[in-house]
């Protein structure tokens, strides 16, 4: 198998693979799928790689969360030109090929389809668009990648085959992967993609020693928090930073299609009944995750508009993480964020859930030797053992600074 999946050196979409053709060779071992190093499979001229290009530019403009959609382009390439372009906007709307299709017309009949996933060749809310690729007349196909939906996972690519056209695969395969990092963490694992966020003083205390947190960081900072929940599916809390800070957690200074599920862990149902994330329950969706039995508070949640989930206590008697992630991804919510504090973050890191970490840092010094960091007890005493992060992206927003960067395989995360 391992010769199978080997890039070919004379296609440069195909060399900095490596980790990708890994994943996909996972994939192989259970299904069918096309060979992707026959003699057609990895050639694409660069008019199509050119085209593949502007098709994950089109990706890219959905303006809203697609999940649990993946976000996909396609292009109607005839003779160098293109003449028809689509790119998918929402769940439940028609696909990027279909639009390329429909925009094209009649000058789609012998020309080649270019699309960043393997078209879908099931019935789900829209009609398979491998029929809708055959009936248009189109001549060659050329992929970025294969769709890991299991519904599809191959049989697209087959169905093209069997209608007598020419598929090739891998085009940009690394930058057409990079567009759906939920989506396909969801495929592989049922689980949502991760993001611990957190702000800290520069001694990197995330409050002080008497509990006080409010305006740590700057308003550019207060601006990418707003942005980061806009492009999350669920933001998540503990009930402690839920009682100590009050916090909305709504999306205000950006613009946002639909607000995302606010989530608190919450095993004992000590949210207030009076906290503004209750109050505004009817604005923006409440899930109240418990392992509390208590009927009489479940119910004055629900008269409010608050969603509770109850779920069995974990050993550390605590809302068990992986189960709720899996109820959170079943609901279609695929980006989670996770606004902390101290305690969730550990627990993500400890339970090996978390795939990438955010964290502001404020030029202030904090101290206190009771004044919480952003993590509490990992359970690891020798720096080798260390949960490693990297590499970091480092922005500036005014006076703060800010750390991005994914949490390494080995430690749980990213799994893509
Ligand atoms: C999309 N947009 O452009 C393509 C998709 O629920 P449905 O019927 O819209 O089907 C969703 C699945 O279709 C999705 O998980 C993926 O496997 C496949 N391809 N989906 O939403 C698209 N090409
Ligand atoms: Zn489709």
């Amino acid at each position: 198998m391992g010769g199978r999946v080997r890039p070919d050196p004379c296609n440069p979409a195909g060399v900095c693979l490596r980790g990708i053709f890994i994943v996909s060779e996972r994939v192989l071992q259970t299904t069918t799928l096309p060979a992707r190093d026959d003699a057609t499979a990895t050639r694409w001229s660069g008019a199509e790689d050119r085209a593949m290009s502007e098709a994950i530019r089109g990706a890219k403009k959905s303006r809203s969360s697609t999940h649990p959609n993946p976000r996909v382009g396609a292009l109607v390439l005839r003779g160098g030109e293109t003449v028809g372009r689509g790119h998918h906007e929402r769940a439940g709307g028609p696909h990027a090929e279909t639009l390329a299709l429909d925009a094209a017309g009649d000058a789609a009949r012998g020309a080649t389809l270019v699309v960043t996933l393997e078209p879908c060749c099931h019935v789900g809310r829209t009609p398979p668009c491998t029929e809708a690729i055959v009936r248009a007349g189109i001549r060659r196909v050329v992929v970025g990648m294969i769709d890991p939906n299991p519904l599809v996972n191959g049989r697209g690519v087959s169905r093209l085959r069997e209608a007598g056209i020419e598929v090739v695969i891998g085009a940009r395969e690394e930058e057409c992967r990079a567009l759906n990092p939920a989506y396909l963490k969801w495929r592989a694992t049922g689980l949502p993609r991760v993001t611990l966020k957190s702000m800290v003083s520069l001694d990197g205390r995330v409050a002080t020693a008497s509990g006080e947190s409010r305006g740590l960081g700057g308003p550019e900072e207060q601006r990418l928090v707003h942005r980061l929940r806009a492009e999350s599916d669920a933001v998540l809390i503990g009930v402690g930073t839920a009682v100590q800070d009050d916090p909305l957690l709504t999306v205000r200074l950006v613009r946002v299609a639909n607000e995302p599920w606010r989530v608190v862990l919450d095993s004992a149902l000590r949210t207030p009944l009076d906290s503004r994330l209750v109050q505004t329950a009817a604005e923006a969706p409440l899930v109240i995750a418990t392992t509390s039995g208590d009927a009489a508070r479940a119910h004055d949640y629900a008269s409010r508009g608050v969603t509770v989930w109850t779920f069995e206590e974990d050993a550390d008697g605590r809302v068990p993480l992986e189960p709720l992630l899996r109820r959170l991804a079943e609901e279609g919510k695929l980006e989670l964020l996770v606004e902390g504090g101290p305690t969730v973050h550990t627990s993500f890191l400890r339970a090996g859930l978390a795939d990438q970490v955010a964290v502001g840092i404020a030029p202030i010094l904090l101290g206190g030797a009771s004044a919480p960091t952003w993590t509490g007890d990992l359970g690891r005493s020798a720096l080798a053992d260390g949960i490693e992060v990297g590499p970091l992206e480092l922005r500036r927003l005014g006076k703060d600074v800010w750390l991005m960067g994914a949490i390494a395989a080995r430690n749980g995360g990213p799994h893509v």
